[in-house]
């Protein structure tokens, strides 16, 4: 058996959609290990029940079934410990920037770019994710994402920590990226894949670095459908 990664995609299946997965795909690339994508949808819920998990990424590697981020993390730093490790030391700050990501940038991006997937999916998924997100926010997605140009501004004010960072190092690993930078950069690879709204135009670091990971493995991150901006 191979090693196998379900991902939330659009309708196409190259596109995929959510910061979750490109976590882990970039850890299983940082790591030079193949995988085979299988594109999931929000409605397959009943294709995961084997992992006991509803949400994707799920990681199938050999005999192991694996869900969530960050328990594919400790599965792939504990199983391929002479590939470069994805969590260097304590994983404590990690944590904190994978929540400090979830709570300011993902939110942020959510708040920007909400209404961009749904042309992205079929009818029944489209329904599906305009119903629970339009729940979740309490109003209409083209609501939440309204005047959208003008909120630019203070939402990369709240990237200012990462900004002030990258001003002096070239990823949140140092000199090389890790795990940190994954999680962050998996946030990033969402609008960008979703949205033609330009998010980082005026951020030159976080620009740059993101280029930087998309660069990092060509054959991976570069090649997916992307609006460019
Ligand atoms: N902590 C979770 C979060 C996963 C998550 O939210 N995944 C999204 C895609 S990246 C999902 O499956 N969403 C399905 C839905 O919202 O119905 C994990 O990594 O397992």
């Amino acid at each position: 058996m191979g090693r196998q990664l379900f991902e939330l995609c659009g309708t196409d299946p190259l596109r995929v959609l959510r910061p979750f997965c490109w976590r882990s795909s970039m850890a299983l690339a940082h790591k030079n290990l193949d995988l085979a994508s299988l594109p999931w949808r929000f409605t397959g819920t009943d294709r995961l029940a084997f992992a006991g998990h509803e949400k994707v990424p799920v990681l199938v590697d050999g005999e192991r079934v694996v869900a969530d981020f960050w328990a594919i993390m400790q599965r792939l730093d504990v199983a391929y410990p002479d590939a470069p490790s994805l969590v260097r030391g304590n994983p404590a700050p990690y944590r904190f920037v994978a929540s400090w990501n979830d709570h300011v940038v993902q939110a942020g991006i959510a708040r920007l770019v909400a209404s961009d997937t749904p042309p992205l999916l079929d009818e029944t998924e489209r329904a599906y994710l305009v119903e629970s997100r339009e729940n979740r926010f309490g109003k209409k997605l083209e609501e939440v994402t309204g005047a959208r140009e003008a909120r630019l501004p203070t939402f990369r004010q709240s990237l200012q920590p990462l900004r002030a960072l990258l001003a002096d190092q070239a990823s949140t690993g140092r000199d090389s990226p890790d795990y940190a930078d994954f999680i962050i950069f998996g946030s990033f690879m969402w609008p960008l894949g979703v949205s033609p709204l330009k998010l980082l135009a005026a951020v030159a670091p976080i620009l740059a670095w993101r280029e930087r990971l998309l660069g990092c493995h060509p054959a991976h991150a570069r090649n997916a459908p992307c609006f460019g901006a």
